[in-house]
C-alpha cells in the first residue's frame, strides 16, 4: 500500500484516541472500526491462504467508557455463491480484549466476506473484511 492510500486509515485510527494502540501486539494486524469499536486481527499462520486450516488472532478495543462485547462471532461466507465455510470456528478468550478464533478454512478461490460480530446483549456490531483468494 502506498503512503497516500494509508493516510486516511491512519487518521481514522488516531481519531479514536486510545484505540490507536489496538492490536499493537498482533504482528501484521489489519483493523476495522465501527460503532465506537476498533477490531485488530491477523491470520495465523499468515497470510490468508486457500485450502489450509488457520486461526485468527484478534483484539477488540471499545471506545472509552464502553463495555467490551460479551460475545464475539467469527464467520466467513462467499455471498455470490450462497455458502459459507464447511466448518464452524471456535473462539477462545485470552483476556484483555484479545481472542483467538480456531478452525477456519476457506475452501474455494474467489471473494470471501470475513465477518466479526461484536455482541452486547441484543446489540450487534458487525464488521466485515473482504478477502480475495486465488
Ligand atoms: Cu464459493
Amino acid at each position: 500500500m502506498n503512503p497516500a492510500a494509508a493516510a486516511p486509515l491512519l487518521l481514522a485510527v488516531l481519531a479514536s484516541g486510545s484505540a490507536a494502540a489496538c492490536g499493537e501486539g498482533i504482528a501484521g494486524a489489519q483493523r476495522l472500526s465501527g460503532g465506537g469499536d476498533v477490531l485488530a486481527f491477523a491470520p495465523r499462520p499468515a497470510p490468508w491462504a486457500l485450502g489450509r486450516p488457520f486461526s485468527i488472532e484478534l483484539q477488540v478495543c471499545p471506545r472509552a467508557g464502553v463495555a467490551p462485547p460479551d460475545e464475539l462471532r467469527v464467520d466467513a461466507r462467499m455471498p455470490e455463491h450462497g455458502h459459507g465455510m464447511n466448518y464452524r470456528p471456535s473462539l477462545v478468550a485470552l483476556g484483555g480484549g484479545r481472542w483467538r478464533a480456531d478452525g477456519l478454512l476457506l475452501h474455494m478461490a474467489g471473494r470471501w466476506e470475513l465477518s466479526f460480530e461484536l455482541r452486547r446483549g441484543e446489540q450487534v456490531q458487525r464488521l466485515v473484511q473482504v478477502l480475495q483468494l486465488r
